[in-house]
């Protein structure tokens, strides 16, 4: 038995954590079992990496020391949570995953796609996302709906260019694969978004029978 990986992406202030959740509690009314988590993170330890990942520090963080970060806090959420739930059949629906290392460390960072790439594999075997869907908006109003929160974290601090490549990043690779992903017009009042979310519940129930 296989569960299905659905993951949530794109900017900062898009919703993600909003809609998860509603995503969630449509799926569970369904009476499938819905195993909700986030990343980085969703361990014990890998909060941990996370918290180092995030806090604003006055060292600069390395580029390749934050990639091998992201990939080393995936390796032990996928071994403790997504891979178990995937195998007794659950639905895992994950706030960022390997998306989020393409349009952060690779459009943001400037890092080597190719190198992400093999660490994708070495961490993931072939395990990839059964539907991503990228919650788009302007740079400008993720900004705003972050900020109006307080304190800001380590990416949070980047400036406008950083953002512009992490959005364009999301739109290149949903373009590449539209069989995969699924954009979700972000911008809008959040009853608009959740109107979307529901349209795509079909499909979704669809692919949880397999
Ligand atoms: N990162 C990375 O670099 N590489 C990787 O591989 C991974 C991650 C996996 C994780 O932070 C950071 O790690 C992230 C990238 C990096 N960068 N940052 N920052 P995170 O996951 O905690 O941060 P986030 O994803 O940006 O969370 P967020 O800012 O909380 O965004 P969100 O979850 O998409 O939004 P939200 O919390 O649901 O909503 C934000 C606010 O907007 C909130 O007050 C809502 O009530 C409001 N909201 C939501 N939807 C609407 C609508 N439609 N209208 C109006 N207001 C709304």
């Amino acid at each position: 038995m296989t569960g299905l990986f659905i993951t949530l992406e794109g900017p900062e202030g898009a919703g993600k954590s909003t809609n998860r959740e509603y995503l969630a509690e449509r799926l569970r009314a369904a009476g499938i079992e819905v195993v909700l988590t986030r990343e980085p993170g969703g361990t014990p330890l890998a909060e941990r990496i996370r918290d180092v990942l995030l806090a604003p520090v006055d060292e600069v963080m390395n580029p390749d020391t934050e990639l091998l970060l992201v990939f080393a806090a995936r390796a032990q959420h996928l071994a403790e949570v997504i891979r178990p739930a995937l195998a007794r059949g659950a639905v895992v629906l994950c706030d960022r995953f390997t998306d989020s290392t393409y349009a952060y460390q690779g459009g943001g960072r400037g890092l080597s796609l190719e190198r992400i790439a093999i660490l994708e594999t070495f961490v993931q075997g072939d395990l990839r996302p059964d539907l991503t869907l990228i919650f788009d908006l302007p740079v400008e109003v993720g900004l705003a709906r972050a900020s109006a929160r307080g304190r800001l974290d380590r990416f949070e601090l980047e400036g406008r260019a950083f953002f512009d490549a992490v959005r364009t990043a999301f739109l290149e690779r949903a373009k590449a694969d539209p069989a995969r992903y699924v954009l979700v017009d972000a911008a809008q009042p959040l009853a608009q978004v959740q109107q979307s979310l529901d349209a795509l519940l079909p499909r979704l129930l669809e692919l949880t029978r397999g």
